[in-house]
């Protein structure tokens, strides 16, 4: 086996917990829905069984209303290793907000490794009710897209995106943060930005779940994700015999609503849309590249333009940038606000292969494999230097350099 795949395969195994897998023993020793379908996409190529396991675990915990927790408590961890904890969100053993639909994509990469009926089967209507409800009780603003209502919905919990509607919350007081104990506090979330998100998941568990408080946006990459993943229900409704065409309309209703509504032209980049005020955001974030990954975009060669000029410099840095890199509060180390992160390389490049960006794609895939390697499978990189940030053994990173391995023929 190769070295690489093998120490991957090595921090998977160190990070599985019996029936999922932890993003990192230390900082985040619980189940995350989006960590866990890039995780169950490496785990494929390792043990399928597993793969398919992950998920079935993560959707044990759906709720009834369609949605997928984006976190599932492990009962064998002390509360005081994470907060907010399954004390703070009095929803049993999951959070109550959730993160971006990327398990439609998972489900059918872990069949496609190793068929398995029975599995896809179970798994179909559990992922059409997710879908529903994100397009339904979610679509706040009325225009066919998924709104989120705390940052950590979209995955890119510190993104500057985030700061304009973030800016109406008042900050909660009077909580400890775990984080600290574990990350750098250079790297992490200020302090004020940690009492908004506290104060955002409180009164929305206080809603009972259902309202939307100061923070409801349209973020780009969160509804580009969901229209793949439709895409991705297309294809495993026609490995089960069903009706696929359904999935694919939604899916272009969804992309049609992204161009019209928060594509900017003069810009060349899709911003966030702040619902409350119906501004977009201004922030240029790696989540405006994210609609890439659809294949009709098309809107693809002004997007690659951007990606590729100054302010992201596509294939000239580590990764892909998560903020832009000539705004002045570009920072290549801090959570979401600059440095790279290998799950956002890990679709980008999935988004080249679908536009003919051959040669783009094999050079970010060997950058993406060869700095998970050196970094020790860092959570997130400075894309100028390299260098590795936040924690180590980072499961997404490993399961993704996996995966990146399994295809010699696009790294190579
Ligand atoms: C980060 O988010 C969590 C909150 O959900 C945190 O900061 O404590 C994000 O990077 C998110 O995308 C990721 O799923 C999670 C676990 O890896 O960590």
């Amino acid at each position: 086996m190769n070295v690489t795949r093998e120490q991957a395969a090595g921090v998977l195994a160190g990070n599985w917990l019996g029936t999922s897998t932890v993003p990192s023993r230390s900082l985040y020793p619980h189940q995350w829905s989006w960590d866990s379908a890039f995780i169950a996409i490496g785990l494929r190529h390792l043990a399928p069984a597993r793969a398919r396991r992950e998920l079935q675990t993560l959707f044990s915990a759906q709720w009834r209303d369609g949605r997928v927790p984006h976190i599932v408590f492990d009962p064998g961890t002390p509360p005081e290793a994470y907060f907010p904890g399954p004390g703070f969100w009095r929803a049993g053993r999951t959070s109550g907000i959730v993160q971006p639909p990327v398990h439609a994509r998972a489900v059918l990469a872990v069949h496609q490794a190793e068929p398995d009926h029975a599995f896809l089967a179970a798994l179909y209507p559990k992922l059409r009710a997710w879908h529903e409800y994100l397009l339904g009780a979610r679509d706040a603003g009325g225009r066919g897209l998924a709104a989120i209502v705390h940052p950590w919905e979209s995955g890119m919990d510190n993104s500057p995106a985030w700061d304009g509607p973030l800016s109406r919350v008042t900050p909660a007081a009077g909580f400890v943060r775990r984080d600290l104990e574990h990350g750098c506090a250079a790297d992490r979330p200020s302090d004020e930005d940690y009492g908004r998100y506290v104060r955002l998941a409180a009164d929305y568990r206080d809603s009972g779940y259902a309202g939307t408080g100061g923070f409801v946006v349209e973020d780009p990459g969160f509804n580009a994700l969901l229209a793949d993943a439709e895409l991705a229900l297309a294809e495993i409704a026609e490995a089960l015999g069903l009706p696929s065409d359904p999935h694919r309309e939604t899916a272009a209703r969804v992309a049609k609503a992204l161009q019209e509504t928060l594509w900017d032209s003069a810009s060349g980049w899709f911003f966030a849309r702040d619902v409350r005020t119906g501004s977009l955001t201004p922030q240029y974030t790696c989540s405006g590249l994210l609609p890439l990954l659809l294949p009709d975009l098309a809107v693809a060669p002004a997007l690659l333009a951007t990606a590729t000029g100054p302010r992201f410099r596509l294939g000239r840095v580590h990764g892909v940038p998560s903020h832009d890199l000539t705004a002045p509060g570009f920072d290549p180390g801090r959570y979401w606000r600059g440095p790279s992160w290998f799950n956002v390389g890990w679709l980008v490049r999935q988004g080249l292969l679908h536009h003919g960006e051959h040669a783009l794609a094999a050079q970010l895939g060997e950058d993406l494999v060869e700095t998970a390697a050196r970094t020790g499978f860092a959570e997130y990189c400075d894309p100028l230097t390299g260098q590795g940030h936040g924690t180590r053994e980072f499961s997404w990173t490993a399961a993704l350099t996996v995966d990146l391995l399994a295809q010699p023929a696009a790294v190579a």
